[in-house]
């Protein structure tokens, strides 16, 4: 089946069986615990819904489908997520390589949080592979990509980066929320874990936080099941059900989303108040032939770096109507936002300069609405 197909139907078909309802939409079962006929054997599988629940494994079976694997696990956020796959599969001592520009709160995680627990991060450049490689070393357990990264838009070699980690026998990690499984499949390009936030296009509305983890290998699926429990940061049944729902529109969405974040970064690459834009749907797109070669499409984010300097940036943002200015992204509506004082405000001042995510770069999170009002808006915030 093909890729809207599977998004409508994979874990959602209808029970048939004399007994079952038929529902076409798979119920939202908010029971906490499932009752069993025998003391050793739970009757439908189920036990209690922190371990697993049927709600939320018909989400899991359509993420694992979405992105051609085997396991899909759903958490109660993006970080949660990233934080149970961390716990899964390292330990004191171990090395992890990461892509230097990468969302505030996944650099925090990194060095807030496990570095405390004798785990060792290197950010690295990773457009460039020949920078990953030279960053392994004998501890080096782990390379964690996003692809495009949030906010620069900057790609990486899928590929390339993770034929040289399975040769060294490291887990790669990609990222995939700027993309979603429309755009990006990053196992098909070798990669060993994806992790998205469903907050963003997964669910699609701004009305849910989750995350996910989507993989194929059995070992490392039994290790994170096993933390998925142990910690307990699970999806709760309803959440389940807003994403699974989201799901169902996501190509008709990133179609729309793409389409309009590439007219909008035409426009904004003409405008005299704009010194550059991130897309990677520009011609002008330093990494064009990587982005045609690892993605179907170029997303719906972009970010852009204004003429003026902070405060006229500032002021400038508070003049939009239609765009809501507010973190996140991946919703039908439009966000504009500034990532040096709200998303990677986390991230010291000297890196992120380093980076580029200076105080004149503006972050949009193009939605679904008509075109000519998004460019209106825009037209006069700049103006
Ligand atoms: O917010 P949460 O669902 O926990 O997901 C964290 C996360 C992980 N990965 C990427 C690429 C992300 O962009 C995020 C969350 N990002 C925002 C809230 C933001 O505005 O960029």
């Amino acid at each position: 089946m093909r890729f809207a197909t599977r998004a409508v139907h994979v874990g959602e078909e209808p029970n048939l069986k004399e007994g079952g309802a038929g529902d076409v939409v798979v119920p939202v079962h908010v029971s906490s615990t499932f009752a069993r006929a025998e003391v050793k054997r739970p009757t439908g599988g189920y036990e209690y819904s922190r371990t697993s629940n049927p709600t939320r494994r018909a989400l899991e079976e359509k993420l694992a489908s979405l992105e051609g694997a085997k396991h899909a696990l759903a958490f109660s956020s993006g970080m949660a997520a990233e934080a149970t796959l961390c716990l899964s599969l390292l330990k004191k001592g171990d090395h992890v390589i990461a892509f230097d520009d990468l969302y505030g709160g996944t650099r925090r995680l990194f060095t807030e949080t496990l570095l405390k627990f004798g785990l060792d991060f290197d950010f690295v450049d990773a457009r460039r592979t020949s920078a990953v490689e030279a960053a392994i070393r004998k501890n080096t357990r782990m390379v964690w990509l996003e692809s495009p990264t949030n906010p620069l838009l900057k790609l990486c070699d899928i590929r390339g980066i993770a034929k040289i980690a399975k040769e060294k026998g490291m887990v790669t990690v990609v990222d995939n929320t700027f993309a979603s499984p429309y755009f990006q499949n990053p196992l098909e390009l070798g990669a060993d874990v994806v992790v998205h936030s469903a907050t963003k296009y997964l669910g699609g509305h701004s009305d849910v936080v989750g995350g996910a983890l989507v993989l194929s290998d059995d070992d490392v699926h039994k290790k994170v099941r096993f933390n998925q429990n142990s910690v307990g940061a699970v999806l709760s049944p309803f959440d389940c059900f807003l994403v699974s729902r989201g799901i169902k529109t996501l190509e008709l969405r990133m179609e729309r989303h793409a389409y309009n974040a590439q007219r909008i970064a035409e426009y904004l690459e003409g405008h005299s108040k704009v010194k550059g834009v991130n897309f990677p749907g520009l011609r002008s797109f330093p990494q064009r032939s990587l982005a045609t070669r690892q993605m179907r499409g170029p997303g719906g984010v972009l970010s852009f770096v204004f003429m003026e300097g902070a405060r006229e940036t500032e002021r400038t943002l508070r003049k939009f109507k239609v765009f809501s200015l507010a973190e996140s992204l991946g919703g039908v509506e439009s966000l504009v936002e500034h990532p040096a004082s709200m998303t990677h405000a986390s991230v010291p001042r000297t890196e992120r300069e380093k980076l580029g995510i200076s105080d004149s770069l503006v972050r949009l999170s193009v939605g679904i609405e008509d075109i000519e009002d998004l460019l209106s808006d825009l037209e006069r915030a700049l103006g």
